[in-house]
């Protein structure tokens, strides 16, 4: 398949015809238009200012993505006899794409021990068996895992009912996911979210993309991105991969980028996986020789300068080019770009979060920042580009094992309860609990708890531990394949412009957008809350502190919400005033940070050793442009010029010196597991590094994370890549 010279541009536009041709003109653009948040990346997209708007108000705002997901969610329903024809043994061999493309779940199935195939029961007899299973279910047995597109709603009142229950085994997807960025930013400057807003980066003059796909993955952030280009600034990636959408990008909306294209880079960069630390360091290294610093903005507002400068100066650039992979004089001139840049803003993804050392990452390039005050002021930050549509809500929610002090002490206070004082476990930790059979009850709202998780084999092996899972979904995934319990119960829900009631979501920028809902598109699936409220009440009874019936409303709900979570007052009066607000106390403009000092922290972090071995690979774990997490919506990556799935791309010199040849068929090795018949793929990624697509080579994936956030390692696998024995 031909690679693509641009992303975006006339094939992003076809697409959304063709699509718009399948679902009907008029559906598609109802769907499009509704005051509903975009359901895909945060970047936050439609609520009250209107379908396809940004948070600046600007419109047409659009991506392939978004309506991709509009038209999934506009499929007919499964059949009638889906489940009678499929068994475990047939959706097994199922690949993603067509678990998704099988249609809509529309009503509860059950599978017991003995059961072979899913079968449907009634929403009164699935709903009464979860309770009834809750009932004798020791509450530190459970846990509580949310994906990112549900919420706020749903998610405080299923954090709320956990803790009540008696657990803190809660949590999000966010754990396989910017968790580090949390946590680094956190210890960093006290605030664990975007330290701008929209508009901050339309007025920067420089971007730092380190370790994402936007392109991909946000492709509206690539008007932005083109905007800083024309108005003569700069966008520096770094990543190991030569991505065709950062290199030149047409974005659909814009008449002479569409024509001609855009170039996005300015300079792109290709370091080793995990090579950051070495090359932030040494990008330090040069500001500092250059004597830019901002000495007074580091005066002023921060802390731990003298050993960070100190580790600079002692870090020879040996070690940084070693640790790298990028020659001194490429580094000196990401060094001369920053340097002349008057505001900068510093963007990140996967590529920086999922490596054991990720918070480390993260401080990496948050020092980087402060070294020349970009922090703490407009039009200059930090910004974690976050994944999923809510996945920010959910945390702000409670959804975290352990609950930011304000909300533990205002829900006990609010509702006159002690709540659980037991250690809560973050994902990696309930699956592998589950694993070693600590575990006996699980409640997915939302996701792929399966496809997602590291090491495919452990995460089948856990959730088969379980007594009974519940899965709360609007289409099948591999989870329902492979992860299944004892007994499994799916239960189909609406999606969020299908909900009978408004529902608000949280952007990157933490902004709070509210959507208004739709008509259900199937009779059968269920709302969120009303599921949620159904079993509290069912297992708690309404003699307690909570009112569940009553929670059933979503105004209800966020009354509570307003009263409890810090920041979101403003969401009490939503449904009256119908503003979207900014979140309070987020947004740092000024050169006070949330920290107990009031400083923020430089961090220093020694440059760690690339992980390698003898004639292993580094093997990186990425999205295709066909696909949204374990979602796969087509089977080829049109921007890398890929016509399946099951290849690992390698550089020429790797393919070379391993005596391989392009479409051969190969076995990939990893300690915990191995792929067979993959076909090799040549691509400008960096030599001594590969790349596969997740989820399926989850399978290769080890249970590693990061100590400091428990993120796992997805990008940083050492493989061994075996040419196929020949047939005697
Ligand atoms: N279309 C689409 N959009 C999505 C999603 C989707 O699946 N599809 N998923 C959503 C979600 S939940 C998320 S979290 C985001 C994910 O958005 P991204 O983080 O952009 O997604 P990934 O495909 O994981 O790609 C990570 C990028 O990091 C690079 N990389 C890998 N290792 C390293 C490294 O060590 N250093 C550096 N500097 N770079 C590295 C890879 O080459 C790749 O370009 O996208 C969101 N949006
Ligand atoms: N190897 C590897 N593994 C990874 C990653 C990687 O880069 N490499 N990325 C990680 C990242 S960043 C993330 S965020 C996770 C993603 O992990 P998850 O969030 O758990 O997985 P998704 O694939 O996004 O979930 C898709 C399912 O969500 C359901 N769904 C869609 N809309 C709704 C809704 O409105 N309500 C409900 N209840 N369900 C809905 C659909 O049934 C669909 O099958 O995967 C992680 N795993
Ligand atoms: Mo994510």
């Amino acid at each position: 398949m031909k690679r693509l010279k641009s992303g975006g541009g006339w094939p992003a536009i076809k697409y959304a015809l063709a699509l718009a041709n399948k679902h009907g003109w008029r559906r598609l653009w109802a769907a499009a238009r509704s005051k509903n948040a975009c359901k895909t990346c945060a970047l936050g997209m439609g609520g009250q200012l209107g379908g396809m708007r940004n948070e600046l108000g600007r419109w047409p705002e659009i991506c392939k993505k978004s309506l991709q997901a509009m038209a999934a969610d506009m499929q007919a329903s499964l059949s009638p006899q889906f489940f009678e024809r499929y068994g475990f043994a047939e959706l097994r061999g199922f690949t993603p794409r067509r678990l998704e493309s099988a249609g809509r779940i529309t009503q509860p199935v059950y599978a017991g021990p003995e059961d072979s195939h899913y079968h449907p029961i009634t929403w009164e007899e699935a709903l009464q068996r979860i309770a009834d299973r809750l009932k004798v279910v020791s509450p530190n047995e459970c846990f509580f895992y949310v994906s990112g597109r549900s919420s706020n709603e749903a998610a405080f009142l299923l954090q709320l009912f956990a803790r009540l229950f008696g657990t803190n085994h809660v949590n999000s997807c966010s754990y396989y996911c910017h968790q580090a960025s949390g946590v680094g930013l956190s210890g960093s400057i006290g605030s664990g979210t975007a330290t701008v807003m929209l508009e901050d980066v339309e007025h920067a003059d420089l971007f730092m993309l380190i370790g994402g796909n936007p392109a991909s993955n946000h492709p509206r952030l690539m008007r932005t991105l083109m905007n800083i280009r024309r108005r003569g600034g700069n966008v520096i990636v770094i990543n190991p991969v030569r991505e065709t959408g950062l290199v030149k990008f047409r974005v659909p909306s814009d008449v002479r980028s569409l024509l001609f294209g855009t170039k996005i880079a300015s300079l792109y960069v290709q370091p080793h996986i995990g090579g950051d630390i070495a090359l932030l360091t040494g990008v330090a290294k040069a500001v500092l020789e250059r004597g830019a610093v901002d000495a007074e903005f580091i005066r002023q507002a921060t802390d731990g300068w003298e050993e960070y400068r100190e580790h600079l100066t002692a870090t020879d650039w040996q070690t940084i080019e070693q640790g790298s992979g990028v020659e001194r004089a490429t580094i000196e001139r990401i060094a001369d770009i920053y340097v002349a840049a008057k505001s900068a803003v510093f963007g990140w993804t996967m590529g920086i979060t999922h490596h054991e050392h990720g918070v480390q990452n993260v401080q990496t390039i948050v020092n980087l920042a402060l070294l020349r005050g970009m922090v703490g002021r407009r039009h200059a930050g930090l910004l974690p580009i976050r994944g999923h549509s809510n996945v920010q809500g959910i945390g702000s929610m409670g959804v975290t094992p352990v609950l930011k002090e304000a909300i533990l002490q205002r829900l006990q206070e609010q509702y006159g309860v002690c709540l659980p004082t037991t250690p809560g476990l973050d994902t990696m930790g309930c699956v592998q609990a589950a694993g070693r059979g600590e575990m006996r009850f699980g409640w997915c709202l939302g996701g792929n708890l399966y496809g997602s998780n590291p090491d495919s084999a452990l995460a089948e092996r856990a959730l088969n531990n379980l007594d009974l899972l519940v899965y709360l979904n609007t289409t099948l995934n591999t989870g329902h394949a492979w992860g299944r319990a004892r007994e499994t119960i799916v239960l189909p829900v609406l999606a969020r412009d299908e909900e009978p009631q408004k529902t608000t979501q949280e952007s990157m920028f933490s902004y709070v957008r509210l959507s208004d809902g739709g008509p259900p598109r199937h009779r059968g699936p269920r709302h969120e809350v009303s599921i949620i409220a159904h079993v509290a009440r069912a297992v708690l009874g309404d003699q307690g502190p909570v009112d569940w019936h009553s929670m059933e409303q979503h105004q209800t709900i966020r009354h509570f919400i307003a009263r409890i979570i810090p920041g979101y007052e403003k969401i009490g009066q939503i449904d009256r005033t119908r503003e979207e607000f900014q979140i309070a106390g987020r947004t740092l403009h000024s050169l006070r940070f949330p920290t107990p000092s009031g400083r923020a922290q430089f961090k220093t972090h020694p440059i760690p050793p690339l992980p390698s071995s003898d004639g292993q690979l580094r093997l990186m774990t990425v999205r295709s442009e066909g696909q949204f997490n374990t979602v796969v919506y087509e089977e080829e990556d049109i921007y890398r010029g890929q016509d399946r799935r099951d290849v690992i791309l390698m550089n020429r010199t790797d393919i070379d010196r391993l005596g391989l040849t392009a479409d051969q068929r190969v076995t990939v090795r990893s300690t915990v597991g191995e792929m067979q018949n993959i076909l090799v793929r040549e691509y400008e990624i960096r030599a001594g590094n590969v790349l596969m697509y997740f989820p399926e080579a989850n399978r290769l994936v080890p249970s590693l994370t990061d100590p400091a956030s428990k993120t796992p390692a997805f990008k940083s696998v050492l493989v061994q890549v075996l040419a196929k024995a020949p047939l005697t």
